[in-house]
């Protein structure tokens, strides 16, 4: 295989809180095994990330805590870098968005659209807050998604749907900073003409796919945007925090986050190259067309990488002769949960990195994330099975087999590689299995399946403790020296083998392997060779794996119990309504009639129900929870005034109480047969 140019880079994550173990398995640790993998190979990789260090949810936290924005990146930004860093992250650059570098290059890229006069200046109407006297963007509001119904949806992206909309479709919208419903004001700004895109963008995604084999997940996220039809998306907001819109009549204006976060990449291998002495080193990677360009993020992530980021470089190309390399693959993963349940901070639910890596070392970490990343799933971290795979396979299967090697070498031929003498049929197997290693990995690393390379390694580990034992050294040793040196040899050259591979999954106890082998890393394709010759003297054992007690895990699950009991949402920050406002709502009883799927729509259910004299439509984001023939003649209590909206084209005239648990599930309220259809409800 030929050496590849290749530009990897991971999201960056939000300097508004603390990396968690979610966000390591989902964009950061299968990056680096890749980019350590790919390095070994001896490609030529430029690792990026950084802190992303704009957006509301910043200035949200600042204002909460009565601190500057600076102080809140500042602060997570460094928390962060040393979180990586003590996980083992191979970045060449963490960079940050907030660097004037940043600034100027998202500038460049705006004003290249403006000039070609790619964007439209549009008046609009957008909520504003009148008692804090300014306009809301983003996440300051918040109401019901005009698409799945989802009520704690974003103002303009619905978490639970994907949808993305503008401000004005939001249902019920209120003010976060307030509580109260904003209204809406004119103002100005410059829209990015993601349809003008479509075609070349639908013809890239399936280009790419053809070739590179995207993943299935990510292919049908962009296939399903396709299908909604691209608009036009607002590229400022009205805020002061983040890049200034370089336009005169402009303050007060700044770049929606993501129009410039992403070019954070870009940024970012600028800063590395002016760092190492080659200020323009960053374009013989982004505009060389021989680069590939590899983006890790989470499935949250897919659209800003795969549609809105790719058109940025296709605008840019259109209008310049240095032409910018677009996403090759974007191998997003889906999300780890935690025992069961999201990782919330707000529930204390969960573990930051920092405090994970305060008492237990990396590679146990990265190991278990590793073997159980959520490819093609949600996964979850669960604390029985960190203690599991860290005693029963780091120790037990990996620790245990190294460990008997270097202990029988040094014992019986003095610490010195053995010869390899006539081989058995056991023998050569052996050898011929640890020779098939590496391509074998290789080819799930290449296709982004680390999980199952990681697992597969493991298989390796496996495999020479069998060996070892089938062997039988230590009756060899006395009735057959030659026979037992060569076991010894092929058993060490099998250890270096497994050095080299797992050298990017578990860096650290990888490199203490290599230590004690008294060599190095080499070549990947090399590695599954007999890389020790005879005679070579090796270095001392260390213990690599030290088991975890289940004390350790009862106090772990102990504390994860108490904050289950506790669990209760914080209720301080909910506004406090008075007995006329509760009376506005008029909750009635009623009974679903007829339940059918709203086409299209995975949460959707389209319900006929009846309440007293009345019939009404109710569309009801339930379908997750219910299937239709489960709650047909069940009586249930409905919000009777809500004013009527559209959901999916479809006029909902009511809502539905259910409760909703941890997981998202719901149950519906029971009524008692005997109550009368329309009884209020107060
Ligand atoms: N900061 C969102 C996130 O952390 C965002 C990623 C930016 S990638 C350019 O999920
Ligand atoms: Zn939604």
């Amino acid at each position: 295989m030929n050496k590849e140019k290749v530009i990897v880079t991971s999201a960056l994550p939000y300097a508004n809180g603390p990396i968690h173990l979610g966000h390591l398995s989902g964009a950061y640790l299968p990056a680096d095994i890749y980019v350590r993998y790919k390095r070994l190979n001896g490609n030529d990789i430029l690792y990026i990330c950084g802190s992303d260090e704009h957006g509301v949810p910043i200035t949200i936290t600042a204002d909460k805590e009565k601190i500057t924005p600076k102080d809140v990146i500042d602060r997570f930004h460094n928390l962060n870098r040393e979180s990586f860093e003590k996980f083992g992250m191979s970045f060449d650059i963490y960079s940050r968005t907030s660097l004037p570098e940043h600034h100027e290059t998202a500038k460049e890229f705006f004003l290249k659209y403006y000039n070609q006069g790619l964007l439209k200046e549009k008046k609009s109407l957008q909520f504003f807050d009148e008692s804090k006297k300014m306009f809301l963007p983003d996440r300051y509001v918040e109401g019901t998604c005009p698409k799945c119904g989802n009520e704690s949806a974003r103002s303009d992206e619905c978490e639970n749907c994907g949808a993305l909309y503008e401000q004005t479709e939001l249902i019920n919208p209120v003010s976060k900073i307030s509580g109260n419903r904003p209204i809406l004001k004119e103002t100005t700004h410059w829209y990015f003409p993601l349809n003008e895109f479509q075609e070349r963008l639908e013809k890239y995604v399936g280009d790419m796919n053809e070739k590179f084999g995207w993943k299935d997940t990510v292919l049908q996220y962009c296939k399903s945007w396709f299908k909604e039809g691209l608009t036009d998306r607002a590229y400022t907001r009205d805020l002061d925090w983040g890049v200034k819109v370089p336009l005169d009549g402009a303050e007060g204006k700044v770049f929606y986050v993501w129009f410039e976060a992403v070019l954070g990449y870009i940024s970012a291998t600028k800063e590395l190259s002016a760092k190492i002495g080659n200020p323009d080193l960053w374009k013989n990677y982004w505009q060389d067309s021989s680069t590939k360009y590899i983006a890790f993020i989470g499935k949250d992530n897919i659209v800003f990488h795969t549609i809105i980021f790719p058109a940025m470089l296709m605008a840019w190309n259109d209008a310049s002769e240095e032409k910018y390399i677009l996403p090759q693959n974007v191998p997003a993963n889906e999300f780890l949960n935690f025992e069961g349940k999201k990782f919330s901070k707000s529930r204390n639910w969960g573990i930051d990195a920092i405090d994970f890596l305060k008492e237990f070392p990396a590679d146990p970490l990265r190991y278990t994330l590793a073997a159980n990343l959520p490819e093609n799933r949600d996964t979850d971290f669960y604390w029985k099975e960190f203690q599991a795979r860290n005693n029963n396979e780091l120790a037990d299967i990996l620790g245990n087999f190294i460990n008997r090697t270097f202990t029988f070498v040094h014992k019986h031929f003095d610490g010195i590689v053995p010869n390899q003498n006539t081989l058995s049929e056991r023998d050569s197997e052996m050898l011929k299995l640890v020779e098939s290693y590496p391509s074998r990995i290789a080819e799930y690393f290449e296709r982004y399946k680390i999980k199952d390379g990681v697992a597969e390694i493991m298989n390796l580990a496996r495999a020479g403790n069998k060996y070892f034992n089938d062997s039988e050294p230590w009756k060899t040793i006395k009735s057959n020296r030659d026979e037992c040196a060569t076991t010894l040899n092929i058993s060490l050259q099998t250890i270096f083998t497994l050095a080299e591979l797992l050298s990017p999954v578990i860096p650290f106890s990888s490199e203490k392997i290599f230590k004690m082998l008294n060599s190095k890393s080499i070549d990947w394709k090399e590695s599954g060779k007999p890389n020790l010759t005879e005679g070579h003297k090796l270095g001392q054992p260390e213990i690599l794996f030290t088991k975890i007690e289940d004390s350790v895990i009862e106090t772990k699950m102990n504390i994860l119990s108490n904050s289950a009991e506790n669990n209760i949402e914080p209720m301080e920050e909910t506004p406090l309504i008075t007995y006329d406002d509760f009376m506005k709502v008029h909750l009635r009883v009623a009974k679903i009639i007829s339940a059918e799927k709203v086409a299209k729509s995975e949460k959707l259910l389209k319900l006929q129900v009846e309440l007293g004299e009345e019939k009404r439509q109710v569309i009801a984001g339930i379908a997750k929870s219910f299937s239709p023939e489960d709650i047909i003649n069940r009586k249930i209590i409905m919000v009777a005034n809500l004013k009527p909206a559209k959901l999916m084209g479809l006029e909902s005239q009511g809502m539905i109480l259910a409760l909703e648990d941890e997981s998202g599930k719901l149950t519906l309220l029971n009524v008692d047969e005997n109550i009368p259809l329309g009884t209020r409800a107060k």
